[in-house]
């Protein structure tokens, strides 16, 4: 199965806001799959597929040490958060090298449909709380260096700036050799 490209700040393609899955068949499924896959090998703990450049409501996740603990949420909401918020040094693959702080409710409940379409409800708390939340600002098209300051948003955004423009030096220097 391919790997899927991830977008990465500041591309405004990660500013678009996902739509709701209506259809639930095979290119579902095969989404699914090719974002688990991406995920694992990146290595993350969580995918949005807006961050693929695919705009449907669409999450994959596993949190777990053993990495065998794939949970999948399309069309999630957040039914309840709790009113105590907890600070969690946060990363996210589109924002590579960079980990910052966020405060955030320390637990949710979460309401979603698997990829069959069944509906199911879960509690989370720690790691599993933050990232659904993360990868749900995702498909509202926000990231979490949004959190930062103006400042610090704006030094990431030309950190990863040159970084590309070196990456595409060095890509063409390969092709011309
Ligand atoms: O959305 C993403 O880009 C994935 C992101 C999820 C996330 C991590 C930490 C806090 C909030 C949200 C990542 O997976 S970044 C990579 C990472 O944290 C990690 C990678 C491998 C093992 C453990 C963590
Ligand atoms: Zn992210």
């Amino acid at each position: 199965m391919p790997l899927l490209n991830i977008l990465r700040f500041p591309d405004p393609r990660l500013h678009k806001i996902a739509k709701p899955v209506a259809v639930f068949d095979d290119r579902l499924k095969k989404l699914v799959a090719d974002m688990a896959e991406t995920m694992y090998e990146a290595p993350g703990v969580g995918l949005a597929a807006t961050q693929v450049d695919v705009h449907e409501r669409v999450i994959v996740i596993d949190t777990s040490e053993t990495r065998d603990d794939l949970r999948v949420f399309i069309n999630p909401e957040i039914v309840w958060a709790s009113p105590d918020k907890c600070l969690y040094e946060e990363g996210c693959l589109s924002v590579p090298g960079v980990y910052d702080g966020v405060e955030r409710p320390s637990r949710v409940k979460a309401r979603a449909l698997d990829v069959e379409g069944r509906p199911f409800e879960v509690e989370a708390d720690g790691l599993l709380a933050v990232c659904i939340q993360h990868e749900m600002d995702h498909l509202m098209g926000k990231v979490f260096v949004e959190y930062l300051s103006p400042l610090k948003r704006n030094r990431i955004k030309q950190k990863l700036l040159k970084e590309e423009r070196e990456e595409k030096r060095q890509a063409q220097k390969a092709v011309a050799r």
